[in-house]
C-alpha cells in the first residue's frame, strides 16, 4: 500500500518557543522598575525574585544570576576546585568549559543507558590524586543518581556541583532537585521551561557559601572601600528580574500544558518498533518536562536518526540533535585520555540515536499527532 503522504507546516515548529504571557502584564511590571530608577546591583525586583524562588525551587539558599555559564563558573570558583573534574560528555558545552575557564581538566565518565546522566558506578575509576570533584548534569531534567554519586564524594573528599539547567522544577520525593550535593545550577534561558530570556541562579545548602558567591558574583566587592576577592560581573539586572516574577505566576499552566503534550507523544509512538523514551515515570520523582525527546534505533525503525532530523526539515519542523557531538569530540577536548573511543562507549552510541522533539505550551495537542504520523511515515524509508 502506498504509504499517505502529509503537507509541511505552515509555519516552522521549532523545538521550543519561550513561554511568553501578554506584553501588557510586562509592561505594567516593568513600569515598577521605571519608578524605582533602579536597573541592576541587587535591587528590589532581585530581592523579591530571590526570595519567590526559594519557595518554587525548594532550596534554603540561592543566588541569582546573569546566565548559567557564568554562575557554573562561579560555582566552580567558590568551591575552589582545581586540578581535573569528573564530568559528563553528553551535555550542552557550557558544562566542560566552565571548568576550562577556571583552569581545570575535565575528565569525561561514560553515561548510563537509560537516564543518560553520569554513570556513577564509572566515577570511581576515573579519580586521580589530582580530582577535587564532579560536575554531574541531570540531562534534559532527569535526576542523576544522586546518591551514589554523593556517596562516591563523600569517601574521596570530593566536592559535588550539579548542572541543574534542565531540571527547574524538579522534586525527589518532595526535595527540591537543587538540594542535592554542594551547589546547583539552573538555567534560566529564553528556550527553558522557565526563564528570564537569560539568567540563572545558584542553590545550595550551606549559609557560608550564600556571601561568597555573592561576593563573586559582583567582582569581589564587598564595600566602597575593600576588594577582597577576583570576582567577576555575574549580576541579574531588575528586568530580567520583574521578568521573572512574572512568569513564575504562568509556569504550572505551561507544565500544565506540557504534561498534556507528552501524553500525546506517547500515546502516538509507544509500541513503535525502533523507538525509545526517557524514564518519565520514575518513582517519587516530580518531572521537568524540559524536553521530549526519542531515541531512534537505525536498525529496528529503519531509518536512521540523521535521516529523521534531515526529512523533518521538510515538512517545516525543526528538531535538534542534542547533545551531538559528545562534548569528548570538541577539538578543544578531543586530545583528553578520557575522550578516547574505548572510554566512552555507552555516550558514544547515544549521541548518534537521540533526537528532541518540539515541545512547548504553544503547540496543539493536533501538532504533535501531526508530528508524530509524519515520524511514524518515516519507518522503514
Ligand atoms: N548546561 C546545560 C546542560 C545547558 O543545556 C545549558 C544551556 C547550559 C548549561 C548553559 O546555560 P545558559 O548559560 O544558556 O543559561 C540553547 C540555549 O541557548 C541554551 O541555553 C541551552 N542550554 C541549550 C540546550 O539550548 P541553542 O544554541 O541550541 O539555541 P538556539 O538559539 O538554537 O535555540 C533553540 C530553538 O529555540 C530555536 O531553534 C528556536 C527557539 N528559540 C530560541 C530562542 C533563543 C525561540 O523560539 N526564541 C528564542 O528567543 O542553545
Amino acid at each position: 500500500m502506498p504509504k499517505e503522504t502529509y503537507q509541511p507546516f505552515r509555519e516552522p515548529i521549532y523545538i521550543t518557543r519561550p513561554l511568553l504571557p501578554d506584553v501588557d502584564v510586562i509592561l505594567e511590571k516593568l513600569r515598577e522598575v521605571w519608578a524605582s530608577q533602579w536597573l541592576t546591583n541587587n535591587g528590589p525586583q532581585h530581592q523579591i525574585f530571590e526570595q519567590k524562588l526559594l519557595e518554587s525551587l525548594r532550596v534554603p539558599y540561592l543566588s541569582l544570576f546573569n546566565n548559567g555559564t557564568i554562575a557554573l563558573i562561579v560555582a566552580c570558583q567558590s568551591l575552589r576546585l582545581s586540578g581535573e573534574v569528573i564530568t559528563t560528555p553528553f551535555s550542552f558545552p557550557a558544562t566542560p568549559h566552565v571548568l576550562a575557564w577556571n583552569n581545570i581538566r575535565p575528565v569525561f565518565c561514560d553515561i548510563e543507558p537509560t537516564t543518560l546522566n553520569i554513570d556513577a558506578d564509572k566515577i570511581e575509576s576515573m579519580l586521580t590524586p589530582q580530582t577535587t570533584g564532579i560536575l554531574a548534569v541531570h540531562v534534559f531534567g532527569t535526576p542523576c543518581n544522586v546518591i551514589k554519586i554523593q556517596e562516591v564524594a563523600d569517601r574521596y573528599g570530593l566536592r559535588v556541583i550539579y548542572d541543574a539547567a534542565h531540571a527547574f522544577g524538579v522534586e525527589i520525593g518532595g526535595r527540591g532537585i537543587g538540594t542535592y550535593g554542594d551547589i546547583s545550577m539552573f538555567s534560566f534561558h529564553a528556550t527553558k521551561l522557565f526563564h528570564t530570556a537569560e539568567g540563572g541562579a545558584l542553590t545550595f545548602n550551606d549559609l557560608h557559601l550564600k556571601s561568597r558567591i555573592d561576593l563573586l558574583k559582583n567582582f569581589g566587592i564587598k564595600n566602597e572601600n575593600e576588594v577582597v576577592m577576583p570576582g567577576i560581573n555575574g549580576k541579574m539586572t531588575e528586568i530580567q528580574a520583574a521578568l521573572g516574577l512574572v512568569l513564575l505566576d504562568y509556569v504550572d499552566g505551561e507544565r500544565r500544558k506540557r504534561a498534556g503534550l507528552l501524553k500525546t507523544y506517547r500515546e502516538c509512538l509507544e509500541g513503535v518498533d525502533g523507538l525509545s523514551f526517557l524514564p518519565y515515570d520514575m518513582d517519587g520523582v516530580e518531572k521537568s518536562l524540559q524536553y521530549f525527546v526519542i531515541r531512534i534505533d537505525e536498525k529496528l525503525f529503519g531509518c536512521s536518526r540523521d535521516r529523521v532530523y534531515e526529512e523533518f526539515k521538510k515538512y517545516n519542523v525543526f528538531t535538534r540533535k542534542y547533545f551531538f557531538p559528545l562534548c569528548s569530540a570538541y577539538t578543544c577536548y578531543k586530545h583528553l585520555p578520557s575522550s578516547s573511543h574505548a572510554n566512552l562507549p555507552v555516550a558514544e552510541k547515544i549521541a548518534c540515536e537521540v533526537l528532541c522533539m518540539p515541545f512547548y505550551g504553544g503547540l496543539s495537542v493536533d501538532d504533535v499527532v501531526r508530528i508524530c504520523d509524519i515520524l511514524k511515515s518515516l519507518r522503514h524509508q
